[in-house]
């Protein structure tokens, strides 16, 4: 019995924190009339219908938006109905290992001044065969390294590591990327410094300048592709955020100001409903403004919603996944200079949060739009309702 009341608590607690997201999300987004915004109190009653027809990536382009997932050769390969629903829905796509240093069974740098881009060939081919504008995932981040470089690299050789990694691997793509994740993840304030910059190795080994030299050596070389800043942790109403928000901020305008060739703000946008994490609206829209009015365009690059902390029920599960959905994409995609949203996979059969952040119970996560079988969730509907809503670019 105290088990169960536990348990009820707990669920009301989850409601209660996304009810009030919903609540005053609804209050600013479009398409939501006085009686739905009531409805939106009780998210067992909550509507998520889309008129039926359109895909996600018709749904976008309506709207002069842009819809993309991520995926890896090894995935594509072994699953044809994969590639299909990813093929039907998007008109963007993400490498999430092929681009990387190295990741998962994808290795581009074998060694100092070796590359091996047959991964990473596929990838093109794959996108430029189903008319997939190509996303460039990652030039300069501090993971995804191979391990020789951390024996190898210092400040005698990194820059020319860098130098030779853009004019090589970016050159080999010139033309063909949409934009280049150009740096990724490079603002971490607990780590102490007064610029909120993450100690890494390329901080280490070639000073805050490292961040202007990447964007000046790919602008060089693919003056076309759109350069942007990735990074996490900016979406909720909570001190971390907040400093983090800041610094990126801080970052961009500085970056602005010496004339650095960048042109966008990736936002990750891998949310994770409970806990601390509220969700202010009028905060978000702030910092997209503030964003903007530097002259930058925004992406949403990796978007989730992890159900690590939500109830069992999937029923219950996938109603609080998709009003995170639409709560966060109504508020972002207000912001006119919001030009695309990735999700960060398209099917529950192949999350990275599976691996990194999986239930506590054992059962599978549902972060994503399809199911593991391919078939809609509300979180799709949810995507639909923001595109549907959004207005127009
Ligand atoms: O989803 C990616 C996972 O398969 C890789 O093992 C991991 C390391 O390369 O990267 C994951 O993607 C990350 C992305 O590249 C950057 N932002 C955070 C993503 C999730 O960890």
């Amino acid at each position: 019995m105290r088990k169960i009341l536990k348990l009820t608590n707990r669920r009301n607690f989850l409601f209660g924190l996304s009810s009030l997201a919903a609540i005053s999300a609804g209050v600013i987004s479009r398409g939501f009339d006085r009686h739905q915004k009531i409805e939106a109190l009780d998210h067992h009653q909550r509507d998520f219908t889309v008129s039926q027809g359109l895909s996600l990536k018709e749904r976008a382009a309506k709207k002069g938006l842009i819809y993309g997932t991520t995926s890896t050769k090894k995935y594509l390969t072994s699953d044809p109905a994969y590639m299909a629903a990813i093929v039907e829905n998007c008109r963007m796509f993400v490498p999430e290992w092929e681009f990387k240093w190295t990741a998962g069974n994808a290795l581009l740098r074998p060694g100092f001044d070796r590359f091996d881009f047959s991964a990473a060939d596929w990838i093109a081919n794959f996108s430029a065969t189903h008319q997939l504008l190509l996303r460039g995932h990652t030039l300069v981040w501090h993971s995804s390294l191979p391990k020789w470089f951390k024996e190898t690299v210092n400040s005698e050789n990194a820059e020319q590591l860098l130098q030779n990694h853009i004019q090589t691997f970016v050159k080999r793509y010139a033309g063909k990327i949409h934009s280049w994740d150009v740096v990724n993840e490079a603002i971490k304030t607990e780590d102490g410094r007064d610029d909120g910059l993450r100690i890494t190795p390329w901080l280490n080994s070639l000073g805050t300048n490292y961040i202007d030299l990447a964007f000046r050596l790919t602008s060089a070389v693919d003056p076309q592709a759109l350069l942007v800043y990735n990074d996490f942790g900016l979406d909720y109403d909570t001190p971390k955020d907040e400093a983090k928000r800041d610094a990126v901020l801080k970052l961009l305008a500085g970056l602005k100001s010496q004339g650095t060739p960048i042109h966008a703000l990736g936002i990750q946008a891998h949310l994770s409903p409970g806990g601390n994490n509220k969700f202010n609206p009028e905060k978000l829209r702030q910092f997209l403004k503030d964003v903007a009015s530097l002259g930058l365009k925004i992406m949403i690059t990796e978007m989730d919603v992890t159900d690590k902390n939500l109830p069992v029920d999937i029923k219950v599960r996938d109603h609080i996944v998709a009003g995170v959905y639409e709560d966060y994409l109504a508020t972002v995609l207000d912001e006119k200079a919001v030009i695309a949203v990735i999700t960060w996979g398209l099917s529950d059969r192949y999350s990275w949060l599976s691996e990194f952040e999986p239930r506590g119970d054992g059962t599978p996560v549902r972060p994503l739009p399809l199911d593991t079988q391919m078939r809609r969730k509300l979180a799709w509907n949810a995507i639909a309702r923001a595109f549907d809503n959004a207005p127009q670019r």
